[in-house]
């Protein structure tokens, strides 16, 4: 390990100690990758067989559109991008469904991977144990910006195991994936012969044809006619969630109303990794079918390599992540795996 990979750790060590949003972790990406080569290959050697069946996909008409935000800081500058047709999942990725990609594969997904003593020297080898961040709820917080009171590495916990091993996915089956590292979502995505959405794609879909001047992605009212539309948190974050939408954490895909182009939970639920390294400006040099800059960089966490993940999850509330709303970006170390982040996939046309 060089210096720089060290340090990398080091900040995702730090990281998990002092923090997590929806947006902090990180870790040695390149030392993780490459002790995983025949992980990946054998995903290659299996990926014609797909979830087409499964998976009903929406046709999305391109056009032109103004993408991004006035309002929030890195959803700026607005500009017109013009994006060709592509099909969407109508619903986030479930655990059946990767259950089945597990199934045809043997894919082992990052938080299931035990970290290497070798390659962290000095570092407690119980923090290199195969385990993911769970959400719990404080009894008290001083204040949000002490977000480890609400995240804890949880050893074993993964996309079987969502809260850790005593958990299970009886009952869940039809409940978006969880604790997928933005790898995951790719080979997933290679598998099924498709692959994840740019940012402009997510948007757009979203938008599902509104003009984009709207508060929410569904208008302007948090509840139209005294409707939750979407599962999100309410009550005290994050000490008491009075599950006024009917979940606490996840819920099962199409739960709640389609937006108009026939997508389910594009808010809320779980986050989605999009293919978009994450720059906290857009870019003006590709106006057409963007694929996002060729590198990351958060002023926050300058050394973390990051992804963008759109749409909140079932933790957003206006009290702390308004990152569900409309043109809002969410963003993540592409090693993260948390109990709150899934993704869908879309298809070339
Ligand atoms: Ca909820
Ligand atoms: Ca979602």
């Amino acid at each position: 390990m060089n210096p720089n990979q060290f340090f990398s750790f080091s900040i995702f060590m730090l990281s998990f100690l002092t923090s997590y949003a929806q947006d902090s972790l990180s870790c040695c990406a390149e030392t993780v990758a490459s002790r995983f080569e025949k992980i990946s290959a054998a995903v290659q050697v299996n990926k014609k067989i797909g979830d087409s069946k499964t998976t009903k996909m929406i046709f999305i008409k391109g056009g032109v559109f103004a993408m991004g935000s006035d309002l929030y800081a890195d959803t700026k500058p607005l500009r017109n991008i013009e994006l060709s047709d592509f099909w969407m999942d109508e619903h986030e990725v479930t655990n059946a469904q990767f259950a089945q990609f597990v199934e045809e594969t043997g894919y082992v997904t990052l938080a299931e991977r035990s970290l290497d003593p070798k390659d962290f020297p000095g570092v407690d080898t119980v923090l290199l144990r195969p385990s993911s961040a769970v959400f719990a709820a404080p009894e008290r917080v001083r204040n949000l910006d002490d977000h480890m009171k609400w995240w804890r590495l949880v050893e074993g916990a993964c996309w079987k195991y969502p809260e850790g091993k005593n958990s299970t996915l009886v009952g869940r089956e039809h409940h978006p994936v969880v604790h997928i590292a933005h790898e995951d979502a790719a080979a997933y995505a290679a598998w099924a012969g498709k692959r994840l959405p740019t940012e402009a794609e997510w948007e757009y879909a979203a938008r599902g044809g509104n003009s984009g001047t709207h508060i929410y992605y569904w208008g302007d009212e948090l509840k139209p006619n005294n409707k939750w539309v979407a599962n999100i948190y309410q009550g005290n974050f994050p000490i008491s969630n009075t599950k006024e939408d009917g979940f606490e954490t996840t819920s099962p895909v199409k739960s709640f109303p389609a937006n108009p182009y026939g997508l389910y939970d594009m808010e809320g639920n779980v986050w989605e990794w999009c293919s978009d390294f994450y720059q906290p400006r857009y870019e003006l040099t590709t106006l057409k079918n963007p694929t996002g800059p060729s590198s990351s960089f958060d002023p926050r966490e300058p050394h973390v390599v990051k992804k963008v993940q759109r749409g909140g999850s079932f933790l957003c509330t206006d009290q702390y992540c308004e990152r569900y709303k409309a043109s809002t970006r969410g963003k993540a170390d592409v090693n993260t795996s948390t109990n709150n982040v899934g993704f869908r996939c879309v298809k070339d046309i």
